[in-house]
């Protein structure tokens, strides 16, 4: 529970069936995947979702929760996270 602005950085090196947890509690807070392996996608509760092919559509997060799956299958489930970069 981090009450700034965060920054989380994921390296790509996540390994299949790694579960992590991201919660970006208060503040503007941002998941940084540059650096995950491709194929990953992100799914909202809120049923939207978009993928490492997107381009980045700011619009689409406000104050969410959801999963990120990694090309090679960890799964980082998240909440209270603002803004994506990659
Ligand atoms: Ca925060
Ligand atoms: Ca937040």
């Amino acid at each position: 529970m981090e009450q700034g602005n965060d920054l989380f950085v994921f390296d790509g090196s996540n390994e299949t069936g790694d579960a992590d947890w991201v919660d970006g509690g208060q503040g503007t807070d941002t998941i940084d995947l540059t650096n995950a392996l491709d194929g990953w996608t992100v799914v909202l509760d809120n049923g939207d979702s978009f993928s490492s092919a997107d381009a980045y559509d700011p619009s689409l997060l406000t104050d969410d929760s959801g999963t990120i799956t990694t090309g090679n299958g960890a799964t980082i489930s998240f909440e209270s996270v603002e803004s994506f970069t990659w």
